[in-house]
This record gives C-alpha cells, structure tokens and sequence, in this order.
C-alpha cells in the first residue's frame, strides 16, 4: 500500500521516472525569518527542550515549502546532553569538560531515551499529529558513532579533530569502549524516536572522513553497521557521510537503506562504488543556492536528470545542511524544481 513519496521511495517502491521527494539538511534554521523570531525569545537549548517550540520550528519549512519529509528540530547532542554532559552551543556544541580516557567513558553510564530525552518524543508525537500522513513523513535522526566522538573528545567543532584523531588512534582499547556505548545509546535513542513516531531515521556522520580508511573501517565501521542494523528493524535508516569518498568502497555493505552523499562526486559515481545497493539521496552544493533561482531549477534539473540512471530511487537533497545566508526563494526554487517535469 503507497505510504507517500519519500517513504515510498525510500524503500525502492518508485518509479525512475517520477518527480523526487524532496527535503532539506537544517530546513528547520537561520535561513527561515520565522525561525529567527522563535529564536528571538527562546535560546537552542531551550527550544528543542520544549515541545511546542521544538515541533513548530520542525513544521516551520513543511508550511512555507511543503516539502515530503519534515526533520525533527533538535540536534546530534542532545541524547548526550540527557546522559549528563553539559554543553553550550555558540553556535555549534561546546563542552565544559571533553572526554579523556578510558576513565571518562563513566559519564556516559546512564542514558534512557525516555527518562533522559522525553521532550523528544513529545515533540515528535506533536509533529506526527500535525502532518497529513500521505503528503509529509516524519524523520527521526541521531549522530553516528565518530561524529559524537569528534565533539565529546576535541570540545567543539574543528577543522581536521586532531585530538581525537590522536585519541582514537593511540588508544584503540579506548575507541572500542567509546564506540561500542555510543552505538548502544544511539541504538536505544533511535528506536525510541520510532516508537513516539518517526517514521524514518537519519544517521548524520558528518565527520566521518576524518580517519583513514583502514582506520575507519577497523574502528568505526562495526558500531555504524550495529546502529543502522538494530534501527533498520523499525524503520528505514538513511546514513549521511561527508568527506567520504576514500571510504565508499568499505561502506557499500551496511546495512542502511539510503545513503545520502554531498557533492564532492556525481551521486551516479557514488552509486557505482557502493555497488547500487542504496537509494541515493543528496546532492547539490549548499552554495548553489546563494546563486539565482534560475540557476537553481536549472542544477535541480540536470541533478534529476543523472539520477534517472540510478537503480534504486533518488531523494532530492542537499549535499549539506542548507547555509543560514540563503535568501527564502532561493529554498523555494529548489524544493520546487522538484516537481517539475523533466
Ligand atoms: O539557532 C541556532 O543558533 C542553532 C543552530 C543549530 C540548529 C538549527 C544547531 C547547533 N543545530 C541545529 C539543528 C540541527 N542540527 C538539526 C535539525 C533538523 C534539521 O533541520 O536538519 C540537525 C539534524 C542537526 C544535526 C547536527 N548538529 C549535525 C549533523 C548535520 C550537519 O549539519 O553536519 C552536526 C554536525 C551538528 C552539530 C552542530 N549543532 C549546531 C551547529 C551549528 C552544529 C555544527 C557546527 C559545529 O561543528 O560547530
């Protein structure tokens, strides 16, 4: 029975020749004047905590744009947050204290989504009632494995994670621990995102490139393929890895259904080296939509046209989070041109 477009096409039921479903990374952000009044009077932190907040900033694009999937408004910090440590963000997460050590790995003992987190699953609950199930699906996400680890060990974002690069490779006892509890909180936080109504989910790695292949795939690999593995059981994953053209070769057996790519490679390309075995969603360059809206319809256009060849559907997406700086009919031009015909 058709569900609607995105989930429909996320699990391989479309045909090549329809219009794409279509969704945005950070559709729910600064780009959005209506966002950027919530914001006014509510801080981040405060704003994912609280439901009603948290579900209209995720409703806030659907209404504007009317795009087919809707993503929770919250962030990859938060389960950790709700294990117990403590953050800013300025923007983006800043740690008071990051991890070091085996010893450190105690902070991270206790994590229950539904205890820890229930403001997630309020706000997903909201959301779901607020959607017309055949028009919009409903995506839940978490961070993967490396990518938490990149913010708990360094503290903040950064350019190359040399710190913990150097923790993980100069303390593999250490990376086991870390990944194995990462990929049981993620897990649990997952499935509890289905149960209060999800009905896909986002594994966001968007740091995933920073370790060597060999590396990635000894250390990292086993605890991505546990998450998507458990997740893929409630609902369909798609895993989002950036930078990772060195490592497509090792990802094209997790157990994901999609995989969403940036646009360092034509999705075709990507397609081939992970054997075609994955919807493929992505992948215009975020900066393509500081340009004209001419020009947008025209790369959406030509995006569609390539992914016609792809063997297992195609949802039309950023290669990234959408940049704050994009003028609102600039995100029209391109969630529209999805719908145009070819
Ligand atoms: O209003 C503000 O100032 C807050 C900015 C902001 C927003 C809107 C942050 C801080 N997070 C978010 C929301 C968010 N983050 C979503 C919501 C759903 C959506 O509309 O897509 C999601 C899925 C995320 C995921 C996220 N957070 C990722 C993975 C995806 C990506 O963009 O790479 C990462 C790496 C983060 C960390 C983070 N949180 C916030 C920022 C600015 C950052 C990244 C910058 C940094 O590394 O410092």
């Amino acid at each position: 029975m058709p569900e609607n477009l995105f989930l429909d096409t996320l699990h391989g039921r479309s045909a090549s020749d329809a219009p794409p479903p279509v969704w945005m990374m950070r559709q729910a952000g600064r780009y959005l004047p209506e966002y950027r009044a919530l914001r006014e009077t509510h801080g981040f932190l405060a704003m994912v905590r609280n439901p009603e907040a948290a579900a209209e900033a995720t409703l806030q694009p659907i209404r504007r744009y009317g795009m087919d999937a809707a993503i929770l408004f919250s962030d990859i910090m938060v389960p950790l947050i709700g294990a117990g440590i403590a953050m800013d963000f300025a923007p983006g997460p800043v740690l008071q204290e990051p991890l070091r050590g085996r010893d450190s790995l105690k902070r991270l003992a206790r994590f229950d989504p539904l205890r820890d987190t229930p403001f997630v699953m309020e706000a997903l609950r909201k959301v779901r009632a607020e959607l017309q199930p055949e028009k919009t699906a409903l995506i839940g996400f978490a961070g993967a494995p490396l990518t938490l680890a990149a913010y708990l060990i360094e503290g903040r974002g950064s350019k190359d994670f040399e710190m913990t690069r150097a923790a993980l490779l100069n303390d593999e006892p250490f990376a086991h621990a870390l990944f194995d509890r990462l990929a049981e909180i993620t897990g649990d936080y997952l499935q509890a995102q289905v149960e209060a109504g999800a009905q896909a989910l986002q594994l966001f790695d968007s740091w995933s490139g920073v370790l060597g292949r060999e590396e990635w795939a000894r250390l990292v690999k086993p605890s991505v393929a546990r998450i998507l593995e458990r997740a893929g059981k409630s609902a369909p994953v798609i895993y989002f890895a950036q930078n990772a053209a060195h490592l497509y070769g090792v990802m094209a057996d997790l157990p994901a259904q999609g995989l969403s790519v940036d646009w360092r490679l034509p999705l075709t390309e990507v397609n081939e080296r992970t054997g075609g075995r994955f919807v493929m969603q992505g992948n215009l360059d975020p900066a393509r939509l500081l340009g004209e809206p001419a020009a947008i319809t025209g790369a959406v256009l030509a995006l569609r046209r390539e992914a016609r060849a792809l063997p297992r559907g195609f949802i039309l997406n950023l290669g990234h989070g959408i940049s704050r700086h994009t003028p609102i009919e600039n995100a029209a031009a391109f969630v529209n041109a999805a719908r145009l015909p070819l």
